[in-house]
C-alpha cells in the first residue's frame, strides 16, 4: 500500500525536488460540482454523507476524475469533533452548521470530556480505508482536523459567527474554561488525526479558519498554543515515510513566523499575503501551501492562466511549493474553470524547479 505513484504532493510538503508543483484545492470536492449536489442529495442530509463510508469515498473521488489532482482530501468535516464530545451537530438547510446544544457557560465546559475516539468517530476512519483502497496508490490521501480555537468558535457561538462576540468574551472573563476547552478540543483531535494516519492518511491539515480573528497576542496564547500541542501529539511517520502536517490560519500574515516554528512541515498561505512575502516570513523553514483567490475562478480563461502564473512567479524557483487556493473554492464556481487551473499549473510550473 505504501507505493505511491504520485508522491509530488509528500515530496513538495517536505521542501523535496520536484518536477513541477503538485496542486489540489480546498473543498475540491463540494457544491460546484453537480455529481456531488446529485450523492448529497441521495444522502439526505450532510452528516448522513459524511457518516456512509461509500458515499464519504465517491464524493471525495470525484474531483480527481475531472481533473489533474495530486492529492484526495478526505471527504468529512471540522465538526465532527464536537459533534462526538456531545453536542449534536446538524445542518440548516441553506444555512451554516448548528449545535443542538452548544456550550452555553464554563460549567457546560467543564462537564466535557475526551471522548471514545474509536466509537464515536468510526466512520471517518472507514471512510479513509475505503478511499485508500479506491486510490489504489494513484495520489496521496489528506486527512484533516479543525484546530481547537476554530472547532470552539462554533461550540461556543452555537454555529457560524462573524464577531466571536461569546467566545471573546469567555476569553477576557473566564480564560481558564476556554484553557480547559482547547485542551480538550486539543486532546480528542490528537486521538482523532493519529487513528486517520492509522486508518492511511498520507498527509495531514489543520485548519484554522477563524484564528486571526483574535488579536496577535491572543491568537498565539489561544489558537497557536493549542495546534502546536497538536503537532507534538501526532504520529510522523508511518510505513517508512514522514507523514507531514500543514498548518492553515487564514488571515495570518506576518503570524506566519511564529506558525513556522511549530514544528509543522508545510503553512497554507491565504491570498492576502504574496508567497514572496510569505516566504520570507518563514524563511524556507517550511513548504508554503496556496494562495490564489478563489474569486479569480469567476474569471475569464486567460484570467485565471494570469492569476495561475503570478502566484508561481510569486514563489519563485525553488522546492517547497504546493498550489492551491487561498481558502475553499466556492460553489458559484464554473467546473470548467478549475480545469483551466489545474492545467494551467502542470504547463506553467516546471519553469520554476
Ligand atoms: O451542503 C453542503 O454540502 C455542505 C457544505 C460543506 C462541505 C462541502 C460543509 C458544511 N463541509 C463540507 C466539507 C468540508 N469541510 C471539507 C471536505 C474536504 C474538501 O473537499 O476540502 C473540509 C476540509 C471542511 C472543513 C471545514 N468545515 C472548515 C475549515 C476549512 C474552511 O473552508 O475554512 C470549516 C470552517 C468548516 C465548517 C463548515 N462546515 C460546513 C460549512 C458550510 C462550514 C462553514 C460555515 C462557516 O462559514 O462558518
Amino acid at each position: 500500500m505504501s507505493g505511491l505513484k504520485n508522491d509530488l504532493l509528500l515530496r513538495a510538503l517536505l521542501r523535496e525536488p520536484v518536477p513541477r508543483t503538485p496542486v489540489w484545492i480546498m473543498r475540491q470536492a463540494g457544491r460546484y460540482l453537480p455529481e456531488y449536489r446529485a450523492v448529497r442529495e441521495k444522502a439526505g442530509d450532510f452528516m448522513s454523507l459524511c457518516r456512509s463510508p461509500e458515499l464519504a469515498c465517491e464524493v471525495t473521488l470525484q474531483p480527481l476524475r475531472r481533473y489533474r489532482l495530486d492529492a484526495a482530501i478526505l471527504f468529512s468535516d471540522i465538526l465532527t469533533v464536537p459533534d462526538a464530545m456531545g453536542l449534536g451537530l446538524y445542518f440548516e438547510t441553506g444555512e451554516g452548521p448548528r449545535f443542538e446544544r452548544p456550550l452555553k457557560t464554563g460549567s457546560d465546559i467543564r462537564k466535557l470530556a475526551v471522548p471514545d475516539v474509536a466509537a464515536k468517530l468510526g466512520y471517518v476512519f472507514d471512510a479513509v480505508r475505503t478511499v485508500r483502497r479506491e486510490l489504489d496508490g494513484s495520489v496521496p490521501l489528506i486527512g484533516f482536523a479543525g484546530s481547537p480555537w476554530t472547532v470552539a468558535t462554533y461550540m461556543v457561538e452555537g454555529g457560524s459567527s462573524r464577531e466571536f462576540k461569546t467566545i471573546k468574551g469567555l476569553a477576557d472573563n473566564d480564560p481558564a474554561a476556554l484553557s480547559t476547552l482547547l485542551d480538550l478540543i486539543a486532546a480528542t483531535t490528537i486521538e482523532y488525526l493519529n487513528a486517520q494516519i492509522d486508518a492511511g492518511a498520507q498527509a495531514i491539515m489543520i485548519f484554522d479558519t477563524w484564528g486571526a480573528a483574535l488579536e496577535a497576542e491572543n491568537y498565539r496564547r489561544f489558537s497557536l498554543a493549542s495546534m502546536q500541542i497538536i503537532v507534538d501529539g501526532l504520529t510522523r511517520e508511518r510505513d517508512g515515510r514522514r507523514v507531514p502536517v500543514i498548518l492553515f490560519t487564514k488571515g495570518a500574515g506576518a503570524l506566519l513566523t511564529d506558525m513556522a516554528g511549530t514544528g509543522c512541515d508545510a503553512l497554507g498561505v491565504d491570498w492576502t499575503t504574496d508567497l514572496s512575502t510569505a516566504r520570507k516570513y518563514v524563511d524556507d523553514r517550511v513548504a508554503l501551501q496556496g494562495n490564489l483567490d478563489p474569486a479569480t475562478l469567476l474569471e475569464s480563461p486567460d484570467k485565471i492562466r494570469q492569476g495561475v502564473a503570478e502566484v508561481l512567479e510569486s514563489y519563485g524557483s525553488g522546492p517547497g511549493h504546493v498550489f492551491n487556493l487561498g481558502h475553499g473554492i466556492t460553489p458559484d464556481i464554473d467546473p470548467d474553470n478549475v480545469t483551466i487551473l489545474v492545467d494551467a499549473v502542470h504547463e506553467l510550473s516546471p519553469a520554476y524547479k
